[in-house]
């Protein structure tokens, strides 16, 4: 008789290890959502590798009951490139935080973008670096110590911040990202709505979210005022459209802002590798012709 197929929830794909992050933090909501589009795709746990660098958000893949790589600070992509790479079948999910991302790795982002590697990036952007205790990050806004002032913020920028933040979609964007989307940790239905699209993309899926850290930045209240859905009728088709509004954007629009179908990387590799193959093996029996 055939062997019935599991149907899994939610609560399959929690690990052991309960999450240690403070009340409230966001990235409860982001590990919930998670659990949910995993199962709502009913994804096998022993198919699943979270990758994540170093961070407060890095502590993810210890929550789930998947493989998980928990690696150095800014690697994380290099990482889950090179897992899916060795392992086309894997699920492959790449998660950390702002700091992580965009400053220590920020310079894998557009070739991850661009070569369009199969996997899911998801950034919990706190606009902070949370683990040590509340530095400005690249996505920190000017003037952010009007917000609130943690005793390390003012210690590494006393004067508030005063540099340009990074713009997170309009960099994936401009370097070839084949699935962009905004999310907020406290609209749930909404991340795992974006979190399933983003696995069942072929390609560099980049989910930014929002996901607020209560201890040493900010509360929901701010955000709350500050997100706002995609215009009504938003096409996700036009890259062009999508950066125009990821540069002159006011609110932080939430929701799937553009996504192409191209090649994934594993893909494009597949064609090169019987060549590259059939020409080792020419040069290997040249080379054995030569002590002939
Ligand atoms: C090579 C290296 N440099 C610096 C650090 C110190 N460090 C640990 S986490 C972190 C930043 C964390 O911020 P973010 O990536 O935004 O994650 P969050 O904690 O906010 O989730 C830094 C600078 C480190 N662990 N390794
Ligand atoms: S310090 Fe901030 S980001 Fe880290 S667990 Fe606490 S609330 Fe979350």
């Amino acid at each position: 008789m055939a062997e019935a197929i599991k149907v899994r929830k939610a609560a399959d794909y929690r690990s052991e290890t309960k999450p240690t992050w403070c009340p409230g933090c966001g990235d409860f909501g982001v590990l919930s959502a998670m659990y949910k589009a995993f199962a709502q795709l009913n994804l096998d746990p022993k198919q699943i590798v979270v990758v994540s660098g170093i961070g407060c958000s890095g502590r993810l893949p210890e929550f789930v009951g998947g493989y998980g790589f928990h690696g150095v600070h800014g690697r994380v992509l290099p990482t889950a490139m090179g897992v899916k790479l060795a392992n086309p079948e894997l699920t492959v999910v790449a998660v950390g935080g702002d700091g992580d991302g965009f400053a220590i790795g920020g310079g894998h982002v557009p070739h991850a973008a661009r070569r369009n590697v199969d996997i899911t990036y998801l950034v919990m952007d706190n606009q902070i670096y949370s683990l040590t205790k509340g530095q400005p990050s690249p996505t920190t806004p000017p003037g952010m110590a009007a917000v609130r002032v943690s005793p390390s913020m003012s210690k590494m920028a006393p004067a508030g911040v005063h540099e340009l933040p990074i713009n997170p979609l309009a960099m994936v964007l401009a370097y070839g990202g084949s699935f962009v989307a905004r999310a907020f940790s406290s609209q749930p239905n909404q991340l795992v709505e974006l979190l399933v699209l983003a696995l069942q993309h072929r390609g560099f899926a980049f989910i930014q979210a929002i996901s607020p850290c209560v201890t040493f930045y900010d509360s929901y209240d701010r955000w709350k005022e500050d997100v706002a859905p995609l215009p009504a009728g938003w096409d996700p088709s036009s890259r062009v459209r999508a950066l125009d509004l990821a540069l002159a954007e006011e609110k932080r629009h939430l929701g799937l802002w553009y996504r192409e179908e191209r090649p994934a990387y594993d893909e494009t590799i597949g064609a090169v590798r019987p060549v590259a193959a059939a020409e080792r093996a020419a040069v290997l029996e040249r080379l054995l012709d030569s002590f002939a």
